[in-house]
């Protein structure tokens, strides 16, 4: 396929001013009429072709100023109208009718139809497949829609904007209007048609504007929206207070569908989610899923105007709305929850989705150079990292400082179509900061390893510390960057000292070592005794921390650093090297040592740390975290081993203390509140189960939880630990055909039961996966269960996955085949599970490589798996 590079970029030869659509839905098919309010842009050859982008279009009807062009002045395929002989200069209307098939559109980008909801996707390149068009970020219209449909097979019909006039038509037809004053590129187009319910609300501005507030939903579920609601709510007035942002349409619409490649879109005034980020109740949902939707409703939102008022020039710049967005959102979930445990969440997220993306052969900068596939750079990279950058931003500029680049970006580039230069420079100049070498964090691809040592004599303690970039898959630059180090100096008593450098290398500004150069000192002087050092606080850099500290530090400081992100950092660091050593020495050796067991298990009964934080930290690194640490030459079943190992020793020493704090968390008493207080209370309640039950060796407590759950969360925990540490057992088998029998009806819980069956760690699975694709619940053409099978499979049971004949391979590649067909997005996305298969050891590595190459020897790829494995197999 074609590589698109940034390089190449151009500014469009001709602009859109304002778009007028006429949308005829019908069974079968839609017609499409888009009348475009054109100019040639200054400076461009008055000879120059318009070229509109297409995808699988057939052309109707073409003229330009009401005047049909004749077949010599333009050619027209699936993806391409090119048209020549325009007006030299001065505005031309141009007319495009095209016509649609959203029923046999199995990709979910462009216009389709989603249990009988006829919706659409068009980001990043979806627009096309509903018209010619220049379908790039950088090219902004108003737009006015007319949407024609059955008043009984469409009585809702929404676009982007504002409503305006509607009304009823011959043949039981009708119609709505709707207006957009804000310029917007393509890409954040959306229309919605179909019987849908829905719960409404009000809300009023800081400048006293009423808005109103509606969640449709597919019939009977509109209640399930509540929570989604007030999440919207909450975050309209933090973007007040935090970022002076206010909402600019008299209407903000979301609809929940339930098929749909993404979480959620942006799109103007009419957010179309992904209804796993809508839909709650107690009785369906767990806590995961209300902190996920709470965290959705915030992003989409956010994206209005880190997004949509200030968008995009091409989609290189990606990481400008997207890094920006979750940096928001992750930034709200702390103020509305717990800022340490929201932390902590997200530096976990990291480790696990972003850190191999850019140790693989997937590295990519934040901001990529060149891609195939734009669909493909959806990725923790763009988001996660994206977010890290900004938040080292703030770290770097402080509090006020950051707010007022923030203030200078909003004001100086609303309604345009912004770079990542753009965005820097407001920073730079609003704190007058030189950030030439910071912005090397977007060009520059890879973990940067951060070296630290220590050195104490006669009262001096000397940090020293290293920076350095290994080039990876990406190719791109290895300068040392500016890496802001957060870190505090623990005194025997648990709280930090004051100290103040005396001297060194390195700028320190409060509670940050400033990192510019490849290496660097700081000193403090005549201090009474050996502080202990709590380096990298708050994970302030996306960084490979390797610091050399003592063992007995290390143990202090998950007991006593003031920092609760440095306890939990101390404390599972040490864990995850424990099981890092013993799943590279084989069996037969003790994981953990007695002093970290014991560790692990006063952390669960220390009443001053927050429940949920408690639970973080007697939560064992899953496998795959542990896989990413050993590296190299992986053996799952090695790391299977030690980690269960490791489980039954915790579990044994830690069992008393186990009970007691678990009897004494206040139970949830039928009345069930998503509150992280009472989240947390559940999250550490079950992680002791997971533990008693592996300490008492049967599963009677986890099958008398199950029955007694009265909540989605508390029904979840007890079902996954029968299944996964007491399969075969009646209880396990019992659990999982009542779990199905009371949800078989509600697709989002019964995505739980098959990721649930498929993260079985055990022989049978793989038999289990070949039946649950068979079975008449499942379905390739609905990305979440698609995901909840092929994904949970693939990344959920490393030790079933990566079974040494390769069986767990070639099942899963002969699904992302499938997949591919329907919905290339979506497999491509799944085929990720492969990208370290060259960290394990040579047996599946060649097992992988196999299967992998299978796979790819199709002709019929689409371009987005093909991207995938190219990539992953160079
Ligand atoms: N809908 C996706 C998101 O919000 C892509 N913009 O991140
Ligand atoms: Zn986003």
């Amino acid at each position: 396929g074609q590589v698109i590079r940034l390089s190449d970029y151009r500014p469009p030869a001709f602009r859109i001013r304002h778009v007028d659509m006429r949308f005829s839905l019908n069974d079968g098919h839609t017609d499409v009429e888009t009348v475009m309010e054109m100019e040639r842009a200054p400076d461009t050859d008055a000879a120059e072709p318009l070229v509109l982008d297409g995808d699988a279009l057939t052309l109707i009807a073409l003229d330009c100023n009401g005047v049909a062009i004749g077949a010599e002045r333009f050619e027209a395929t699936p993806d391409r109208l090119t048209i020549r002989d325009l007006p030299p200069s001065g505005p031309f209307t141009l007319r495009i009718a095209t016509r649609l098939t959203p029923e046999t559109n199995t990709e979910l980008m462009g216009l389709y139809r989603s249990n009988g909801v006829w919706c659409t996707q068009c980001e990043a390149e979806g627009f096309r497949r509903i018209t010619y068009f220049l379908d790039r970020p950088d090219v902004l219209a108003t737009y006015r829609v007319r949407i024609e449909a059955d008043r009984e097979a469409a009585p809702i019909l929404l676009s982007n904007g504002n409503p305006g006039e509607h009304g009823d038509l011959d043949g039981g037809r009708h119609y709505a209007v709707w207006d957009d004053p804000h310029p917007k590129p393509s890409y954040l187009f959306a229309l919605v048609a179909g019987r849908l319910d829905v719960l409404t609300d009000t809300f009023e501005t800081q400048s006293g504007r009423d808005v109103d507030l509606a969640i449709y939903t597919e019939p009977g579920l509109a209640d399930r929206a509540a929570y989604a609601m007030d999440a919207l709510k909450r975050s309209m007035v933090w973007d007040e207070r935090r970022f002076g942002r206010e909402y600019d349409l008299d209407v903000f619409n979301i609809v929940a569908i339930s098929d749909f490649n993404m979480g959620a879109m942006e799109n103007k005034g009419l957010n179309v989610f992904n209804h796993k980020y809508v839909l709650l109740a107690p009785d369906t949902a767990t806590d995961g899923d209300y902190a996920g939707v709470e965290t959705v409703i915030a992003h989409e939102y956010f994206h209005n105007w880190t997004g949509n008022r200030i968008t995009c020039r091409d989609w290189f710049q990606l990481c400008l709305k997207e890094g920006l967005t979750v940096y928001r959102d992750q930034e709200f979930s702390a103020d509305e929850r717990s800022r340490t445990v929201k932390r902590i969440g997200s530096v976990h997220g990291l480790k696990a989705q972003q850190f191999p993306e850019d140790q693989g052969p997937l590295q990519h900068p934040v901001r990529p150079r060149q891609y195939r596939e734009i669909n493909n750079f959806y990725t923790a990279t763009v988001y996660e990292k994206g977010s890290e950058l900004v938040r080292m931003l703030a770290t770097i500029l402080g509090e006020a400082g950051f707010r007022a680049g923030m203030d200078l970006y909003f004001a100086r580039h609303d309604g345009d179509a912004a770079t990542i230069e753009d965005f820097l420079t407001c920073f730079a100049e609003a704190t007058g900061t030189d950030l030439s070498q910071f912005a090397l964090w977007y060009d520059q691809a890879g973990t940067p390893e951060l070296y630290v040592t220590e050195h104490f004599e006669a009262g001096r303690l000397t940090l020293s510390l290293r920076q350095s970039l290994a080039r990876g898959a990406a190719g791109t630059g290895i300068e040392p960057m500016h890496i802001p180090v957060r870190f505090g100096l623990v005194g025997p008593d648990g709280t930090d000292l004051a100290a103040e450098p005396t001297a060194g290398t390195a700028e320190v500004e409060g509670d940050v070592i400033h990192l510019v150069t490849a290496e660097a000192e700081v000193v403090f002087s005549e201090l009474a005794e050996r502080p202990r050092v709590s380096i990298l606080r708050d994970f302030s850099a996306p960084v490979t921390l390797r610091h050399e500290q003592a063992y007995e530090d290390r143990l202090v400081l998950a007991r006593l650093d003031p920092n609760g992100f440095g306890r939990w950092r101390a404390l599972t660091d040490l864990v995850g090297e424990a099981l890092r050593a013993a799943s590279m020495a084989g069996a037969g050796r003790p994981a953990l040592d007695p002093r970290l067991i014991e560790a692990v298990v006063a952390c669960a009964a220390e009443e001053r740390l927050e429940p949920a934080l408690r639970a973080l930290m007697i939560a064992l690194p899953g496998e795959a975290e542990i896989a990413r640490l050993v590296g190299s030459n992986v053996d799952p079943e090695a790391i299977h081993q030690a980690r269960e190992g490791a489980i039954g020793a915790v579990a044994t020493a830690g069992a008393e203390t186990f009970r007691r704090v678990r009897d004494g968390l206040e139970r949830s008493s039928g009345n069930f509140s998503p509150d992280a207080a009472s989240a947390g209370r559940r999250a550490l309640s079950n992680a002791l189960l997971m533990y008693l039950s592996a300490a008492d060796g049967t599963p009677a407590l986890a099958a008398e939880a199950f029955r007694a759950a009265d909540n989605m969360t508390d029904r979840m925990a007890a079902a996954t630990i029968l299944a996964h540490r007491f399969a075969e057992t009646p209880e396990a088998s019992e659990a999982l055909d009542r779990f199905y029998a009371d949800y078989a009806h509600d697709p989002l819980v019964l995505d739980k039961w098959f990721t649930l069956r498929a993260t079985v760690p055990s022989d049978a699975t793989l038999d289990t996966v070949r039946d649950l694709a068979a079975h008449p619940k499942f379905s390739m053409a609905n990305p979440n269960r698609a995901r909840a099978l092929i994904g949970g499979f693939a990344t959920g049971n490393p030790r079933v996955f990566h079974q040494k004949d390769g069986a767990g391979y070639r099942w899963t590649a002969e699904r992302l085949g499938e997949l591919d067909r329907l919905n290339p997005q979506t497999a491509a996305r799944l085929a990720t599970a492969f990208r370290s298969w060259r960290s394990f050891e040579p047996v599946r590595q060649e097992q992988a490589r196999a299967a992998l190459s299978a796979l790819a020897s199709r002709p019929e790829l689409s371009r987005d798996l093909r991207d995938i494995l190219d990539r992953t197999l160079s």
